[in-house]
């Protein structure tokens, strides 16, 4: 199975990036980079450091680390470069990129890495860029005071279609959207993908952004969708702490990073956690009210290590083992399925709607096992590698009968068995 993880990687390979999928996404995304970079350096780490730079190339000079890198490689992937007008705003580098971020799994992965094979000298070399990718999160993107960070779209979340985001898009009137055409239905069934007034959203939204271009402060101000993501926030704030033990490593003060782990304490629970249900929510912010949607999002403060222990068991026993919710059933056989099965658009097959993702049964499992859940942690690890040695490296799995959907070849999947293989925890 490394083997065959391998060649994934390798075959995905253009020489100074590799892409997520071989057909669906020809481009550098930022979060799948930084586990694509994760599984390469159990047998290429020079590589794997490779991967990262060219992710910081397309680092804005305000700090933005971009959500898509383009490298100018042509594809048929829309959008394309051209669509973001990136230009517009004073702060672009000289590679074209998209106009918005996405998760920062980046200096956790790098901080890993770390661990196991020490880079001091390359941890030297983009400490400085991840510091200013973290600081532009907390300080341009922290629209009310709270310490959390908000994100501007979907596509923000790394998690596009969640079901986390319907009744927010409703109140989004997509008027006025230029004509384009989707290219993501051209290799994967439109029955696994967004429907097509999500993507009129996603698009929509891009809109908006280009015409004022991507001024951050314009852009919290008039961006329809503006949330405070508990995946989000959960990711930055390990990355935070991540970033600060490679901080003190290089003999840096990390004052500046106490105060952002200070603030995001400080808020995260205040804001996200449901006594009543028992668990985190997303909240609107634009509306100022939480989004009751759950989602296998719930889990990530888990492996943020920002749930109290009451508040981890009862996410295990009220959410992780109901049937009803995430346990299995006779009809779901998988964990972790992305959205609760109890909500009435689940969807078994479609994006983020229902299926399997690895990326987030290797989150939570990680959060698992520093919870002490050794079990939940394995069966998390245990489901995650059968589906792909059953039905290969694809991008998302149907947790009825564990066929694959969406990309295949996908990257960070084939990422994620080589780290799970190689690592025993
Ligand atoms: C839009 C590349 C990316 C992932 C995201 C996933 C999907 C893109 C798309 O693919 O999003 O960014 O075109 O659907 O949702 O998490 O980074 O694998």
């Amino acid at each position: 199975m490394i083997a065959a993880a391998k060649k994934v990687l390798r075959e995905n390979d253009v020489g100074v990036f590799t892409r997520p999928g071989p057909k669906q996404y020809p481009h550098q995304w930022n979060w799948d980079s930084a586990l694509i970079a994760l599984g390469l350096s159990h047998f290429d780490l020079e590589r794997a450091l490779l991967e990262v730079r060219s992710l910081l190339a397309g680092q804005w000079r305000d700090g933005m680390l971009p959500h898509v890198v383009y490298h100018g490689v042509k594809s048929d992937y829309f959008p394309d470069p051209g669509y973001w007008r990136i230009t517009g705003s004073p702060h672009t580098p000289k590679t074209p990129t998209s106009g918005i971020t996405q998760p920062p799994l980046l200096a956790s992965i790098i901080y890993r890495i770390h661990q196991r094979q020490p880079i001091l000298e390359f941890i030297r070399e983009v400490y400085p860029a991840l510091l200013h990718w973290h600081r532009w999160l907390h300080e341009k993107r922290d629209a009310d005071g709270t310490g959390l960070v908000c994100i501007i779209h979907p596509w923000e979340s790394g998690t596009d279609d969640s079901p986390r985001w319907l009744e927010l898009l409703k109140s989004v009137e997509a008027v006025g959207t230029v004509d384009f055409n989707r290219g993501d239905t051209r290799y994967v069934d439109a029955t696994e993908r967004p429907f097509q007034h999500d993507y009129q959203h996603f698009i929509y939204l891009i809109d908006l952004f280009r015409k004022h271009n991507y001024d951050q402060k314009a852009l919290i101000e008039n961006s329809p969708f503006l949330v405070q993501d508990v995946l989000f926030n959960s990711i930055l704030y390990r990355a935070n702490l991540d970033l600060k033990s490679l901080g003190v490593e290089l003999g840096e003060d990390t004052s500046e990073i106490n105060g952002w782990l200070a603030c995001i304490q400080d808020g995260f629970i205040k804001r996200f956690w449901d006594e009543e249900q028992g668990l985190f929510y997303d909240y609107d912010l634009r509306h100022q009210r939480p989004i009751r949607v759950s989602t296998g999002v719930i889990f990530l403060p888990l492996y943020a290590s920002l749930a109290t222990r009451q508040q981890a068991e009862r996410l295990v026993q009220d959410h992780f083992h109901d049937p009803v919710h995430y346990g299995v059933d006779k009809v779901v056989r998988y964990r972790l399925t992305s959205a609760s099965k109890s909500l009435p658009g689940w969807d078994a097959r479609r994006y983020w709607r229902g299926p399997v993702w690895i990326l987030l049964n290797w989150l939570v499992s990680e959060g698992m096992r520093d919870y002490g859940f050794e079990r939940e942690a394995e069966l998390l690890r245990g489901d995650a590698l059968q589906l792909m040695d059953t039905s290969g490296f694809r991008e998302y799995y149907d947790a009825r009968d564990g066929s694959g959907c969406g990309s295949e070849g996908f990257s960070w999947s084939a990422a994620l068995a080589i780290e799970w293989l190689q690592t025993r925890n």
